[in-house]
């Protein structure tokens, strides 16, 4: 990556030195904490309010699923009489998406203060933030952007001087891609081996340690101030209905200027592709990952009718996802491209169902075959009816991730999988 780019609408403007609590402040940090703390005087927002604000706002999660974050924090029975917990998905490990550990790197009390909001809307006392194993600075950020929060009387018991408390803890993964399901992460927090579980119950009802639990991405978290300060309308109408806000893109690939980018929900793609700079001179655009790897690829005709939104992409038969966009110029080979996702799948199957344990590797193998030159037409039919096998028969959406690609790549490209079959094959196994 070339930097971040990452323009000043929601997430202010950062340079890498303005992340300490001060800054924070001095752009208006923890004022929504304020806001909502005033309630117990009979000035600022209840609990219900705060719900009614994230509804309103149409924030929708930022970490792949798209599912309406306030209707989420509705589901937490309030009244539970033990522990509840506020968990952070940070666990970011989707190839092409690199937003949540810029968001935690250069504005770290933006997540804290929109845990802090969460908590008191859900009447937690106890989250956590579970960073990726791999993001050793990130994490140490994070804890010493927490310790700045404890120390300034914004986490901990009586908040603020308020009746609410919160901890706050900071908690460090394994790298293992699949601790980044939500039920993986839990069972990992819980110190055992990162494997989901099966759904229903859903965290809201038998979370961590079995207790209910709101699990949500960091991007996601870091939306909650803003929209608690200038309301959840005006949130909406920084995008479109039904894909409220701004959201961050990670631009990766063949263009000029990879990085992060924030722009308004409903923005055209070729808006966007403009920000990073266009596609690499001299080269045109083939193809587009739209949501990080688990989404289907879109041919360069169909993306640029495009516009960056939850509704837009799903349309045009992909998903939208973390919002990490991997551009393809005309020299990329789909083959290759789809034999490197496939590996990856393969590697990060936690190995608990067959049809995922098994299918990922057999699918490797035949797109692999393919790229050797020794495959045969029949191959892509069978890659097909593998994938079909996949998807919808595992316990999490790491099988539907590793299938989904697959059908895409075929359905789009398979021009490019029958020439390679054409090829004499070589000698190697
Ligand atoms: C209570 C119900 N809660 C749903 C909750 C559920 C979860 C959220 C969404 O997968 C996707 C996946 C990846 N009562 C509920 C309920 N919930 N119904 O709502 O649930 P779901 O099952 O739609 O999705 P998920 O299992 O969270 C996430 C895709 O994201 N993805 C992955 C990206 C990875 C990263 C990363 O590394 N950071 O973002 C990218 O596309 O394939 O489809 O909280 O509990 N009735
Ligand atoms: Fe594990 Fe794959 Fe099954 Fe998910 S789908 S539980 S990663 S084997």
């Amino acid at each position: 990556f070339h930097g971040r780019h990452i323009s000043p609408q929601i997430y202010a403007d950062l340079d890498g030195s303005n992340w300490r609590l001060k800054d924070y402040e001095s752009r208006g940090g923890y004022q929504a904490l304020k806001k909502i703390l005033a309630a117990d005087g009979g000035e600022g927002l209840t609990q219900d309010q705060v719900i009614a604000t994230m509804k309103e706002s149409a924030l929708r999660g930022r970490g792949g699923a798209g599912f309406p974050s306030g209707l989420k924090w509705s589901f937490m029975p309030r009244q539970f009489p033990g522990q509840k917990y506020l968990v952070c998905n940070s666990d970011e490990g989707e190839p092409g998406t690199c937003k949540d550990r810029d968001i935690m790197m250069y504005n770290p009390h933006i997540v804290i203060e929109g845990m802090i909001i969460a908590a008191y809307a859900m009447g937690i006392t106890v989250g956590y933030n579970y960073i990726h194993g791999e993001i050793f600075q990130v994490y140490e950020r994070f804890e010493e952007a927490l310790e700045e929060a404890r120390a300034a009387g914004y986490l901990g018991n009586e908040i603020l001087g308020s009746k609410h408390t919160f901890q706050l803890h900071a908690s460090h993964g394994f790298g293992a891609y699949i601790c980044g399901e939500e039920t993986a992460l839990l069972e990992s927090l819980e110190g055992k081996k990162g494997q989901p579980r099966f759904k229903p119950p859903f965290p809201a009802s038998f979370g961590l340690y079995g207790k209910p639990t709101t699990i949500n991405n960091t991007e996601t978290f870091a939306a909650v101030p803003w929209i608690i300060r200038n309301g959840g309308a005006a949130y909406l109408e920084c995008g479109k209905p039904n894909n409220g806000g701004t959201k961050i893109f990670s631009v990766s690939g063949d263009v000029e200027l990879p990085g992060n980018y924030e722009i308004p929900m409903g923005t055209p793609f070729t808006k966007l592709l403009e920000l990073a700079g266009g596609v690499r001179k001299g080269r045109t655009l083939k193809a587009v990952i739209p949501g990080g790897s688990s989404s289907p690829v879109l041919p360069a005709a169909i993306m640029n009718e495009c516009t960056m939104d939850y509704d837009s992409i799903a349309k045009a038969g992909s998903m939208l996802g973390s919002g990490a966009l991997i551009v393809m110029d005309d020299t990329r080979c789909m083959v290759e491209s789809l034999k490197r996702l496939s590996y990856f799948y393969m590697h990060e199957s936690c190995g608990q169902c067959t049809p995922c344990r098994e299918g990922t590797g057999w699918l490797w193998r035949l797109v692999d075959k393919v790229h050797r030159g020794a495959g045969q037409s029949s191959d892509m039919d069978l890659l097909n009816s593998i994938a079909d096998n996949i998807q919808g028969r595992t316990i999490c959406a790491l099988g539907d991730a590793a299938a989904m690609p697959v059908r895409a790549m075929i359905k789009h490209f398979r021009h490019e999988f029958e020439a390679m079959c054409k090829k004499p094959a070589t000698a190697q196994a």
